[in-house]
Parts: C-alpha cells; structure tokens; sequence
C-alpha cells in the first residue's frame, strides 16, 4: 500500500496548505519546537493542571484541557493558562466535544462560566447533530480566528464511529470548507487519499497513546506514538495519564514528556523520510 500523501509531506511544508490561523499556528510550532505531542491535563484542579503545564509545556505544540472536570476554575487560570501558552509557546485544546443544535453549541461555546471561544484556540464537535453544528460553532469561533475538529473516530472499545459513520462526517468537514474544520479526531488518517482535492490538508490527532499500558478498566485503548505515527498516520499525539501519572514527582512528569516528545519526533522523522 502506497503512503498518504500528506504523510510524507513535512509539517512546515503544509502551513501553506492552510488558511486557519489556528491550523498554520499549529503547524509552525511543531516544526519550530520538534513536537507533535499534545498533553491532556485532565487533573482535579485548575491549579494542579497549571502545575502540570509548567513542567510539560516547552515539550509539547498543544495543550488539550477538560475545564469542566475542575473544582476550582475560575477566569484567572484562563489568564494564566494563555500566559503560558505564549511564554512556552503551545496552543490550547478544550476537549469539549460539542453535540447538539447549532445554536444551543454557539451558545455553550461563547457563554456559561466557561466562555470556551474566548481562549481556547481549537475546539472538537461530534458530528451527530448534522453539519448545523458546525454553522453553530464557526459563527462564534471563525471570526476569532479559532479552529475545530470533528470527531470521525475514538479510541474507546466498541465506538460506534467507524465506517460509515467515519466517512460521512469526512464528508462533513470537507462540504463545510476548511476556513473553521481544520482536521479531525481520529485513530487513522480517515482523509483518504482518493477523497481528497489537490491542496486539501486536514490535521488528525489522535488519543489512547501509551508506552506502557495497552488500555484500562473503562474502554481506553493505548496505542504507541509509532504506531499512531507511522502505521496510522497521525499528526499529533494525544497522551494523558501516560504522562502527568507518571510517579516520581516533578521532575519525572518534565521527564516522561520529553520521552514521548522524542518518540513522536523520531517517528515523524522516519515517516517523512520515507519519500
Ligand atoms: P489518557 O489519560 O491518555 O487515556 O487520556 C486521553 C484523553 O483524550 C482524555 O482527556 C480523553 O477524554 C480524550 N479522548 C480519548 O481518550 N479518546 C477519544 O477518542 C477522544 C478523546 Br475524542
């Protein structure tokens, strides 16, 4: 089987391809910092995730956060986190995976105590409501020049997002134009090749990475950030526990990320070179 053509194309040479700012800032941090690795901070508290970043965020592009997980939010860990992101140079994910009506998602998008549009670079929506929730979204988001994903795939054990549902939400993000949908959440580069037009360039990102364990007791399945990488043609590696529960204080989380900012690296390296 012949290789994805964007697989073997560098990072920095499909900045071009894009016109989202989110999708070329993306882009040009990892060529600039050699990572593909994103870091989900999914800890109890808004303090403990800042903590995290600190150690974790001159190894990593994005920052990938659960907001609604912390007890303790509040708007002056917005104000830090993008502190960060600009000191550390990283963009800022919020996993909120959007799914209803396009005007009750602009409205879970711009207001509520979260007010998610007004920091956080790129968003994901499932795309089970219909491309209206993608209209919803990009009418809140596109003028901040923000970015979203859809979901074509998960990482869980029996996800019904496969197939054809995989497909038509491919199809979804490809009708919407790339302005707003910049790629995908997905275990495989579900952008085929004899779909794609000439110049169109998607991002897939990709959760369930792991060097260790291959899964745990609710569903999660972990694959290397080779195989996602290379076997699967992933963008960006998405790692959680595998990083801030590592065991060993400080000094370790700082540590185990740069372990998987390596590994990423090495086996984009590989793939590009395969031309
Ligand atoms: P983990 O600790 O590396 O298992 O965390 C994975 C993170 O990615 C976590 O925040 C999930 O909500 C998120 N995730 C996922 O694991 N699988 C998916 O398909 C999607 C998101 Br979409």
């Amino acid at each position: 089987m012949s290789a994805h053509p964007t697989t073997l194309l560098p990072y920095s040479e499909r900045i071009k391809l894009h016109t989202n700012p989110t999708a070329k800032k993306i882009l040009e941090i990892m060529d600039r910092k050699k990572t593909n690795l994103a870091v989900s901070v999914d800890v109890n508290t808004a303090s403990e995730a800042l903590e995290v970043i600190r150690r974790v965020g001159s190894s990593v592009c994005m920052v990938k956060t659960h907001v609604d997980i912390f007890e303790d939010f509040t708007e002056s860990f917005v104000e830090e986190l993008v502190k960060l992101s600009k000191e550390l140079d990283f963009v800022i994910f919020e996993d909120r995976k959007f799914a209803d009506i396009g005007n009750t998602v602009s409205l879970q998008y711009s207001s509520g105590i979260h007010k998610i549009a007004n920091w956080a670079d790129l968003t994901n929506a499932h795309s089970v409501p219909g491309p209206g929730i993608i209209a919803g979204l990009s009418k809140i988001g596109e003028p901040l020049g923000r970015g979203l994903l859809l979901l074509a795939e998960m990482s869980s054990k029996g996800s019904l997002a496969v197939d054809g549902y995989t497909e038509e939400t491919f199809k979804m993000a490809q009708e919407a134009g790339r302005s707003f949908v910049i790629g995908f959440i997905a275990q495989n580069r579900i952008d085929k090749s004899d779909l794609i037009k000439d110049g169109e360039d998607y991002l897939i990102m990709s959760p369930g990475v792991g060097l260790g364990a291959k899964g745990d007791s609710l569903g999660q399945q972990y694959r290397t950030p080779r195989e996602c990488i290379i076997d699967s043609g992933s963008d960006v590696i998405i790692v959680g526990r595998g990083i801030y529960g590592i065991k060993g204080g400080e000094q370790a989380v700082k540590d185990e990320a740069e372990r998987y900012r390596i590994e990423g690296w090495k086996a984009y390296e590989e793939r590009i070179s395969k031309k």
